[in-house]
């Protein structure tokens, strides 16, 4: 009996909660995503105006709830001084979000190069990583192959985890959607990464 009163109250009262960090060099888009994550998906969260977000410096955190999984999304500053700070939240998270310009051209090999430095560490091991090509609502941006083509070489890195390669406007919404719910799917699968249990009451 206890047993059973213990489980309900788990599944009524108890929510597992997985951290996401959001990851990417400054002006990629990251705190615009995480706004447009949590008006999406939070019924009765009153957003910023997207277009009235600056870049990140520091952190910005929000949840987004799916079911029994809750998300804390992490979003960290990208400015060279601030990358820094990346790996002491690693070994605490269940997910990365690595957010790239696609408009912009001149800095894409200095996000590989960031993104090559974080999905080496090994306190990353094994955790699903999510690329996301942000700004596509842009003519003039580099298509997925385009982007695809460029990160090649991290392929061996990234190893044997899960990584998807997402086409998405943070602005307009397109794409964030199928983003955030194939990571729910990937990081609720992890087994070595399990979730915090927390109290809802
Ligand atoms: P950051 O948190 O990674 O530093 P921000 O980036 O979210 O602050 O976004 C940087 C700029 O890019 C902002 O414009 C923001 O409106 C714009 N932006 C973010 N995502 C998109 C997108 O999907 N499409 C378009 N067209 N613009 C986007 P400003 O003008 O405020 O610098």
């Amino acid at each position: 009996m206890y047993t059973l009163l213990s489980g309900l109250y788990k599944y009524m009262f108890q929510k597992d909660e997985y951290c996401i960090l959001i990851l990417g060099l400054d002006n990629a888009g990251k705190t615009t995503f995480l706004e447009q994550s949590k008006t999406r998906f939070n019924k009765n969260y009153k957003g910023m105006s997207l277009s009235k977000i600056t870049t990140t410096v520091g952190l910005n955190i929000g949840t987004v709830d799916f079911g029994k999984a809750r998300l804390m999304f992490w979003d960290l500053g990208g400015q060279e001084e601030l990358q820094s700070l990346w790996d002491k939240y690693y070994a605490e998270c269940h997910g990365v979000i690595y957010v790239i310009d696609s408009t912009d051209e001149e800095r894409l090999s200095e996000s590989k190069r960031a993104f090559e430095k974080m999905v080496t560490s090994e306190a990353l091991d094994g955790v699903p990583i999510l690329l996301l090509a942000n700004k596509q609502d842009i003519e003039t941006c580099l298509s997925i192959p385009d982007i695809k083509t460029v990160f090649s070489d991290c392929a061996s890195k990234i190893g044997r985890r899960d990584c998807l390669t997402q086409a998405c406007s943070a602005l307009t919404g397109k794409g964030v959607r199928e983003g955030i719910e194939w990571m729910v799917k990937c990081v609720v699968r992890n087994v070595h990464r399990p979730p915090r249990q927390r109290d809802i009451t």
